[in-house]
């Protein structure tokens, strides 16, 4: 059957209890996202159906049913549980997309941990101050990356388990554990936790313009958002294969790549190895893929590569295509349609929401651009940038802001209480974070911009912070600059972002020089490849500009807005703060 309703016979009356009634959920049945993911679709005659079908590097495939979930996630849960980890424990995933990062992230869920999945390219410092700042107890990795953790082991006190998925065992040192769940025996029976509502599930990080990055911590009831959202708006019906091309190191791979899908029992597909156009379309040819989720940079990407390429596959299966992470531009959504005989259709959302909040959903008209319209049961406004009153006018740009409590919210940013009342307009001094999430007479500020039509369509702006969001990803510019004073020859700092075709922004640093060091070529590439090394491939500077000196403040921060309006070739706005020279 069809999920396709109009928008506004979906607005009428909405309650996110039809999140239930989609999942034929009935009260008492056990709310823990691993169980629901994997036992709950066994239970109720899904056993066979296939859950993953997965690609990896040299054409390896591997495919799995909803019982191989079930039995490896179990083996996963004990295996954590046997080793001494709690319920409410931080674990870290930090793996490429092998099938174990989706086994164990189910595991982690099902023996009540707190799921903390990192993108697998991060290098020893980014995987360092996440670490530190969740006090992680136990990280799951591959041999291939476990070389970054013992790097940094000494500074974690807190971290007490390795335990490596992948590899050979032989080459492991003293305390790690080795753990191959195709080898180890089958675990039937696993007695998952029994969450609550609020129980936490998974900690995502996620970049600022200030400070480390924070990690925004989600509970098991976000699932029924996850699952409200992927059936109407990723429109998934049973016999779907569906294909998020995201990593679980980001929000969308764990919200539409595993939960939301998971739990409404669709087929999956993995394909863990490089980009290029070609292997994409063999993949969605060979899988008979029917619903993909992709984002803008890698849509840049394949539109660059031209239509001849496409009518060269067979992608008739596909029926549904949508795109989050960044502005997806107009001539994409035409694009695609021409290419494909199909819109993609553009999601807005963020780590911190959980899952979409304004979407183009199948059956609503698509205006080539536009986020399309708030999601149903989505109290969004656009507040004035200065005031943070509501604006109603059409075509005013405002900040997006959202009424608190829609089900796959955040709950906190871990141990940072004050940023997290930060995000709230009009919250009291004092509010604990329970008051927060629940309080609709409060704005959660999402940090981007957008306008509002008269027909009700979001327009995306940009950002109001200084983040950069390269290829869909966001950096944050202080992680950055604080890896890049470590490097022997700089001083000072400022990263911002470039624009680029593909990626929207890349990464470009502007410093300033110790004594004794000048610009060079080798100089270049040893800045590059430190930050590379360090923190990640998304994170090293395109571009580095040697300065005398750096635009600052009079209290002597850096003006990374000043340098980002030169680089953009934009306002450069009221200067009246700039330091004197
Ligand atoms: C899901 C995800 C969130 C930030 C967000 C915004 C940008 C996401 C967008 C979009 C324009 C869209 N963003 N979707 N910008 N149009 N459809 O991407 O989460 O990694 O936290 O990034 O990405 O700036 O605030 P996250």
């Amino acid at each position: 059957m069809s999920n396709i309703r109009s928008y506004e016979e979906r607005l009428k009356g909405f309650d996110w209890s039809v999140s239930r009634e989609v999942l034929g959920w009935t009260e008492g049945e056990l709310l823990n996202i691993g169980h629901m993911c994997s036992d709950r679709i066994c239970a109720n005659g899904g056993a066979d159906r296939t859950a993953l079908i997965w690609e990896g590097f040299g054409g390896k495939k591997q495919t799995y049913t909803f019982d191989d979930l079930r039995v490896h996630s179990n083996a996963f849960a004990k295996l954590l549980q046997d080793q001494g980890l709690e319920p409410g424990d931080r674990i870290c995933i930090f793996m490429d997309k092998i099938p174990s990062l989706y086994f164990s992230f189910l595991g982690i869920l099902k023996m009540g941990g707190i799921a903390q999945p990192l993108f697998s390219a991060f290098g020893d410092e980014s995987l360092e101050v996440r670490l530190d700042s969740a006090g992680t107890r136990a990280i799951l990795t591959t041999q291939k990356h476990v070389k970054k953790v013992r790097k940094i082991l000494d500074r974690l006190p807190e971290l007490k388990h390795i335990i490596v998925v992948e590899g050979n065992e032989a080459k492991l040192k003293d305390g790690e554990v080795f753990f191959d769940v195709e080898a180890a025996p089958r675990v039937e029976e696993f007695d998952s936790f029994r969450a609550e509502p609020e129980s936490p599930s998974v900690l995502h990080y996620t970049s600022g313009t200030t400070g480390q990055p924070k990690g925004a911590m989600h509970v098991h009831s976000s699932v029924w958002g996850q699952v409200l959202t992927a059936s109407w708006v990723l429109d998934l019906r049973p016999d779907d294969i569906y294909w998020c091309t995201a990593d679980p190191g980001w929000v969308t791979g764990t919200s539409y790549g595993i939960i939301g899908p998971w739990a409404l029992g669709i087929t999956q597909c993995v394909l863990d190895s490089g980009f290029t156009s070609k292997r994409w379309y063999e993949f969605i040819q060979d899988n008979r893929v029917t619903v993909w989720y992709s984002a803008p940079t890698a849509i840049r990407s394949l539109m660059r590569d031209g239509e001849d390429l496409v009518r060269a596959h067979d992608l008739s299966t596909l029926r549904h295509l949508a795109s989050v992470g960044e502005p997806l531009n107009a001539e994409a959504v035409i694009w695609s349609e021409k290419a494909y005989g199909l819109p993609f259709h553009d999601t807005f959302w963020q780590t911190e929401t959980g899952a979409m909040m304004i979407v183009n959903y199948p059956g609503m008209p698509i205006k080539p651009g536009s986020m399309g319209k708030p999601f149903p049961g989505i109290g969004a406004g656009l507040l004035d940038l200065e005031t943070q009153e509501p604006v109603d006018e059409p075509g005013k740009v405002g900040l997006i802001a959202f009424r608190p409590g829609w089900p796959s919210m955040f709950r906190r940013y871990w141990k940072k209480p004050d940023i997290y009342r930060s995000k709230f307009a009009g919250a009291a001094d004092d509010a604990m974070p329970d008051e927060l999430r629940t309080d609709e007479s409060l704005w959660y500020v999402s940090g981007d911009r957008a306008s509002v039509d008269k027909d009700g369509y979001w327009w995306f702006v940009g950002r109001d912070d200084d983040v950069i969001n390269t290829g869909g990803h966001l950096v944050g510019p202080f992680e950055i600059e604080s890896a890049l004073v470590e490097h022997e020859a700089i001083a000072e700092a400022a990263a911002i972002g470039k624009p680029d075709d593909v990626n929207m922004e890349v990464v470009k640093a502007v410093v300033t020089l110790n004594p004794g060091f000048e610009p060079s070529g080798d100089l270049e590439l040893s800045i590059m490849n430190f930050i590379r090394k360090r923190l990640s491939p998304l994170a090293m500077p395109q571009e580095i500009e040697y300065v005398e000196k750096l635009p600052k403040t009079r209290s002597g921060k850096i003006l990374r807005r000043y340098l980002r309006a030169l680089e953009w070739g934009e306002e450069v706005g009221d200067l009246s703060t700039l330091e004197d020279d």
